[in-house]
Formats: C-alpha cells, sequence, structure tokens
C-alpha cells in the first residue's frame, strides 16, 4: 500500500527542507518505500478535515489504509520498523538507534526550536535581545555533548540508522544560523546525512514544491 503524507503547500522555508516533512520523506526513500503526498494550504491546516488525521492542525501527517499517524518522529519510527535498513536487527543496538531518535526529538531539537521562535516569533519584543544569547548558549552545550560523544565516528551507533536520520534532521535546522559550523564534528556528520543518496532524493522532492518543477534524477 502506497502511504500518504502531508506536507506545507507554500512552505516558509522556500524549500531549504527544514520541515517536519523532510525527515518522513527521508525515511521513505532510504526504506525505498514509494509515497504519495498531500499538499495543505495554511487555511486548511487547522480546518476539521485536516485536525481529524492531526489535532494540532499540523503537517507532517502519514495514511496507511486505516492507519493515520501525525509527529514525525512516530512516523519515521514506523517505516524505521516497517522496512529493513533503518533499525539494526540486534535488540540492544536497536534499543540504542531509537534512543537516539528520541535524543534528536526530545534533548536537541527543543533548544534549536527555541532559537527560530526567539528569531521569527519573539523577534520584535522587547526583550528578544537579551534572550537571544541565553537560547544559543543552551543550544551550544547541547552541541558540544553531541559532539563529543560523536567524536571521529562516521554515524552516533555503528551503522547509519533512523537514529543519526533524525539527528541529522534536526541539526540541519540550525544551518541557516551558522551555528553548526561552529562545530566542525557535526558539521561533518550533518553533511555526509545530506551527501545520502535517499537525502537528496527527499530533499529534491520538497524543493518541486517551492519550485515547482518537478525533481530531476
Ligand atoms: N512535533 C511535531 C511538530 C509538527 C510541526 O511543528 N509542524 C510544523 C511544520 S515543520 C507545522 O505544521 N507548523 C504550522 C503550525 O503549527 O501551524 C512533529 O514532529 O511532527
Amino acid at each position: 500500500m502506497i502511504p500518504t503524507i502531508t506536507a506545507f503547500e507554500q512552505s516558509p522555508d522556500r524549500g531549504r527542507g527544514l520541515a517536519r516533512d523532510m525527515r518522513v520523506r527521508w525515511a521513505l526513500e532510504e526504506a525505498g518505500q514509494p509515497y504519495e503526498v498531500r499538499l495543505v494550504p495554511f487555511g486548511a491546516m487547522k480546518e476539521p478535515a485536516h485536525r481529524a488525521l492531526h489535532p494540532f492542525g499540523q503537517i507532517p501527517t502519514y495514511e496507511e489504509g486505516d492507519l493515520v499517524l501525525f509527529e514525525s518522529g512516530v512516523i519515521v519510527f514506523h517505516i524505521a520498523q516497517s522496512h529493513a535498513g533503518l533499525l539494526p536487527d540486534d535488540a540492544n543496538a536497536r534499543a540504542r538507534a531509537i534512543t537516539w531518535m528520541f535524543a534528536a526529538l526530545n534533548s536537541v531539537e527543543p533548544p534549536i526550536l527555541d532559537l527560530v521562535i526567539a528569531k521569527l516569533v519573539e523577534g520584535d519584543k522587547p526583550w528578544a535581545k537579551e534572550r537571544l544569547p541565553l537560547v544559543q548558549e543552551r543550544i551550544r552545550a547541547r552541541l558540544g555533548e553531541l559532539s563529543r560523544r560523536l567524536g571521529d565516528a562516521e554515524w552516533l551507533d555503528g551503522a547509519f540508522s533512523a537514529g543519526d536520520l533524525m539527528m541529522v534532521a534536526v541539526l540541519l535546522r540550525l544551518k541557516p544560523s551558522g551555528m553548526l559550523d561552529e562545530y566542525p564534528t557535526l558539521a561533518g556528520y550533518a553533511a555526509r546525512g545530506e551527501a545520502r543518496a535517499a537525502y537528496k532524493r527527499a530533499f529534491a522532492a520538497q524543493l518541486a514544491v517551492f519550485t515547482g518543477k518537478p525533481a530531476s534524477g
């Protein structure tokens, strides 16, 4: 069965691959699973029809027969569980890969999201200038810790897994800020993720939504 995911009809990132449909597309590409995309206009996101799929009126969602999922983490987890290649067979290694998925979403993404909010949503508030360095400090603390753990390894725990997919997707959200480049170990790690053929196909597909031209290759 071909799953359908939702994505922004007009992504605020103008096709830079920062919206969370990107990580779902990437997982589907890694899994070799064809998929369809339903583009959701902003006006429709908070309407009952979309809220029936996603209680918070957001993207991405995932529909596969009777199954409807929301939350990019669980969607990627579902894809990784249903296909070979994104989670190791060994039970302990699998649990560790899942741990990295949670770490990406619960320990690394929140401060990065704070930066997006501090700049884009709260940038005009009188206290924004004071808050920004605090947010950046929290990000740097996390990146330093992650960088030390990764060391000179290619991926976080052995072979590339859904844990790396999620971590790289989260780190790439920092790219426009320039902060990722302060950590060459992590910049190199993210670049290895971006270099994967599946990432490139996913990126081209989401970019094609913005340019209106079909993804080539
Ligand atoms: N925790 C959710 C967050 C979903 C989310 O924030 N989606 C954004 C796009 S990346 C969105 O739909 N924003 C529009 C809105 O919240 O109105 C996930 O990981 O899927």
